[in-house]
């Protein structure tokens, strides 16, 4: 085989010993078959591996529980009464989706989900995740999505929810109700992490287990008391964000994080691995990343069978058999399974004779085997070196009954006939708790919650007070509270860079600087960047701040002798992720999230290449939004012009348009470093101080060098609203305009007005436009409260105010698309002309770019006239005149159609 010919390259010591060993193994595959030659085989890497000597790890194993019979932990709970509670949930996990369905048919909700997965959720519950009742935030426990049902149930059982809020489960109007996933922002305090858009919860968790490495080796917080389990879908892994970072799981040793996937073989339209094995493929990935791997495959029933496979024809027929076939073997029944799985071959038959029918069927899944899951967390708790991932496998819709249990279409279902009901019931052997009377044909079908003195009760709330309280819950309490910086940091940006060229990028990175070297805040500013910190000239924090890095640095740099050398450390500031704009999206939420998941607030400030932040990894923004984050995200090289030469896939000239999108997103356009700093300074006031909201700060920084002027007096509220004057229209020239800019656009703004008032001896205002999400916000809450208050004096918008003395048109201009401040078009008195950069970028100089996307000075300068002439306030031939002073050709396409 080419991919072993290594060892032929060896150096053979003895080759006479070496023959007889080979001749040895084909022996015994000639003789005693494959079966026997595969466990001898297994045996030896086994032994050498417990020797030591180093055998690479072999990535696969063969189809059975990685955990052997006689080595699984005692279980030390009542199984009696854990049963018995399992039941309970997932009756009533049931009866609540069946009820919202009836009650709004088509309002759906899951109960495949759960059912498959209750086992896995119970053992923790009851045994290991820790809670926050003792002062210590616990554990960090992701939940599937689709699970939430069960979730619900098991609050109910705590009296945590009540039943009129389980009659609002997906009915979440009017208050009261609960919310159809984990979703923080609309259940405070109960959700802590956003799961249910696949593969998101994943990354976060794995983010989250290193982040609280670092705010370990930083000493921000003492959390070598808290793991994070994250719960997903055996169809989930095939996110690339779900497996695309486990190898940094491994690399970073994070022993602190278990995986459980829920392996019941299907997603949502059949099969996962319908012509292979799912978990086979999964231990070989995790094996290969290094992680520890424990199977669960087969119940205990299937033990004293598989301790009879003297000839290994079982595990061979476990091995060979597809997950399309034991996904039918679970939709069938005993006669099926003892023909088809046991049938072909006369020593597997024999294997299986003294079973009747029904003893077949009840051979049950290792997921839905509690001692074997309570030995499976046991080990995984207790294994060091590297994270755990437990596959469990798993039956779709268990307990569901015969049409719904492994079928294609189980996923989907939530309606259940009260016959359905019936069986169901029966199934989890609560007549008394559910008699036949209450699930008459025409009745609801009722939830049940035994008394709080019953043996059930006081068991699970026992467990629950041992392990710390209840979960899932969030309830923000501030262990470590922040101080804020004061003026300090931010002072210097108010005085301009006097005759210092410097971009906004620069003066963040300063900002930044001076943040991180405040005495008592310093420490909680964490920078984040995916290998652009050059690009940004953040290399210059390298050596100050320091890299994180969990082993510290093994290595002198090569730039060991230069001032600002790459420098590691253990306690290293910055969170330097590589290129993994996910990765580092994670890190920002784990960091942004810290307030509410660890009571320890930080300032993340994650400055990514704007073109591939909202648009690369949006639906991790999407999820800050819900997970209630706060922090900063920086598109630095912003702009589809300021960027030159780079292009098509570089400049980004949108994401701002994305950012409009996200509700809780304030988004910024600064042109100056006052600006800049002025945001930043209000940002970490709103979100770290006494009104702590839950939003997050987008800021764009350009990368083009010009003097920074000095701060005007009072300003700063108009920053923060979006819009305000920053110069009058010259003096002895009529006032006629007003030119809107953001950004760097502020250089055709002003040369504009220089040449409106040189040249046509028109006065023009120029107005910095900060946000016009936050001008378009303020408009429609203005807009909305006159709509709904038709008999009081009608309010005007912010935005109408501020621009309702302009004595003519009004101009905006931006290295963005027009639709950035088409934001605000409605509510501009008079006439209005966006110009922006509509279209695909392309690689040039500024200047030629500016002039291609029509945003450059001579752009401005016609659009001005030209608004000026539909008003009937100069002629046409001034606007044909500027069009000719500028070279401008106006036979040329359209920049967005080329
Ligand atoms: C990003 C994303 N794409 C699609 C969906 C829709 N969806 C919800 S559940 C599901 C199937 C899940 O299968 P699996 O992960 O195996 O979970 P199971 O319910 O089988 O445990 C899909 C496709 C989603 N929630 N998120
Ligand atoms: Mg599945």
């Amino acid at each position: 085989m080419i991919i072993d010919g290594f060892v032929h390259q060896l150096p053979d010591a003895d080759p006479e010993e070496t023959r007889e060993w080979v001749e040895a193994l084909d022996q015994i595959i000639d003789g005693a078959g494959e079966s026997r030659a595969r466990f001898l085989m297994a045996r030896l890497i086994e032994r050498a591996r417990s020797r030591n000597i180093g055998v690479p790890a072999s990535v696969s194993t063969p189809y059975i529980n990685t955990i052997p019979p006689e080595q699984e932990a005692w279980f030390p709970g009542d199984e009696d009464l854990e049963r018995r509670i399992r039941r309970f949930i997932r009756w009533n996990a049931a009866v609540m989706v069946v009820r919202a369905n009836k009650a709004a048919d088509g309002i759906g909700g899951h109960l495949s989900t759960f059912a498959s997965s209750a086992a896995l959720y119970e053992v923790g519950f009851n045994h290991f995740f820790r809670g926050k009742a003792d002062g210590n935030p616990g554990d960090h426990v992701y939940i599937q999505g689709h699970a939430a049902p069960g979730i619900y149930a098991r609050a109910f059982l705590e009296h945590r929810l009540e039943e009129a809020q389980l009659l609002r489960f997906r009915r979440e109007i009017g208050g009261g109700g609960l919310s159809s996933y984990p979703h923080p922002r609309l259940m405070p305090d109960f959700w802590e992490y956003p799961t249910v858009s696949m593969g998101l919860g994943p990354i976060n968790s794995i983010y989250q287990a290193r982040f609280n490495r670092y705010l370990h080796h930083r000493r921000l917080d003492d959390t070598s008391a808290s793991r994070v389990w994250c719960f997903l879908g055996d169809g989930e892994v095939d996110e690339p964000e779900t497996l695309g970072s486990i190898s940094l799981a491994a690399r970073e040793r994070l022993d602190n994080l278990v995986w459980v996937v829920n392996c019941n073989l299907q997603r949502l339209d059949g099969p996962v691995r319908g012509n292979g094995k799912i978990i086979q493929e999964l231990e070989a990935f995790f094996r290969g990343a290094g992680w520890h791997v424990i199977k669960v495959i087969w119940g205990a029933n299937w033990d004293p069978l598989l301790a009879r496979d003297a000839d290994g024809v079982l595990v061979d027929k476990m091995n060979s058999t597809v997950d399309g076939e034991y996904q039918r073997f679970k939709a069938e029944d005993g006669a099926y399974v003892r023909e088809n799985f046991f049938g072909p071959d006369p020593r597997l038959r024999r294997l299986v004779a003294h079973l009747s029918d029904e003893e077949v069927w009840a051979l049950r899944r290792g997921g839905h085997d509690y001692r074997k899951m309570y030995a499976a967390y046991r080990a995984a708790v207790e294994l060091r070196g590297a994270p755990v991932v437990i596959l469990a496998k798993t039956v779709k819709g268990w307990t569901l009954g015969p049409d719904v249990e492994g079928r294609n279409a189980t996923h989907q279902i939530k309606k259940l006939s009260n016959d359905q009901l019936l069986a169901l019931r029966d199934r989890l052997q609560l007549h008394e708790e559910i008699p036949d009377e209450a699930l008459a044909e025409g009745r609801e079908p009722p939830f049940y919650r035994p008394s709080p003195d019953s043996p059930e009760l006081q068991y699970l709330l026992a467990r629950r007070r041992a392990l710390g309280g209840p979960l899932p819950s969030r309830p923000v309490e501030l262990r470590r509270p922040l101080t804020l910086p004061g003026r300090g940091p931010f002072a210097e940006f108010d005085a301009g860079s006097g005759a210092q060229e410097v971009s906004t990028t620069m003066a963040f990175t300063r900002l930044l600087r001076n943040l991180a070297r405040h005495e008592t805040f310093g420490p909680r500013v964490v920078p984040i960047i995916p290998d652009e910190g050059r690009t940004f000239g953040m290399d210059a924090l390298f050596k100050e701040l320091r890299i994180y890095a969990s082993e510290g640095q093994l290595y002198e740099p090569v730039d060991h002798h230069l001032l600002l050398s790459y420098k590691e450390a253990r306690d290293g500031q910055i969170l330097e992720e590589g290129i993994t704009e996910a990765g580092a999206m994670a890190s920002w939420i784990a960091a942004a999230t810290s307030h509410a998941t660890r009571g320890v607030p930080v300032a993340p400030f994650f400055t990514f290449y704007s073109m591939f932040g909202f648009q690369r990894v949006g639906d991790l923004v999407w999820l800050a939004g819900d997970a209630r984050a706060r922090g900063f995200l920086l598109g630095a090289t912003a702009g589809r012009t300021t960027l030159l030469g780079e292009g098509l896939q570089h400049q980004d000239g949108h994401s701002l348009i994305l950012a409009s999108t996200v509700p809780v997103c304030r988004a910024y356009d600064p042109a100056f470093a006052y600006e800049m700093a002025a945001i930043v300074e209000h940002g970490l006031q709103h979100m770290y101080g006494p009104e702590g909201e839950d939003v997050f700060y987008y800021l764009t920084l350009y990368n083009e060098n010009y003097a920074m002027p000095p701060k005007p007096e009072g300003v700063d509220a108009g920053i923060i609203a979006g819009l305000y004057r920053w110069a009058p229209a010259p003096e002895g020239v009529p006032p006629a305009a007003a030119i809107l800019f953001s950004g760097p656009a502020q250089r055709a703004a002003r040369q504009a007005q220089a040449d409106l008032a040189a040249d046509y001896g028109l006065g023009v205002e120029l107005w910095s436009a900060t946000s016009y999400k936050a001008l378009r916000e303020e408009a429609l809450e203005v807009e909305r409260w006159n709509r709904l208050h038709p008999e009081e004096a009608p309010r005007l918008p912010f935005v109408t105010r501020a621009l309702g003395a302009v004595p003519g048109p009004v101009i905006a201009v931006t290295d963005y698309m027009k639709m950035v401040p088409d934001q605000v078009a409605r509510w501009v008195p008079g006439r209005f002309i966006p110009l922006g950069t509509d279209g695909y970028g392309r690689s040039d100089t500024r200047e030629a770019l500016r002039r291609f996307f029509e945003v450059d000075a001579g752009h401005v300068v016609v659009a001005a006239l030209s608004g000026l002439a539909a008003d009937g306030r100069v002629e046409p031939a001034a606007v044909a005149d500027a069009i000719a002073r500028y070279g401008i050709d106006p036979e040329s396409a359209d920049p967005r159609l080329r």
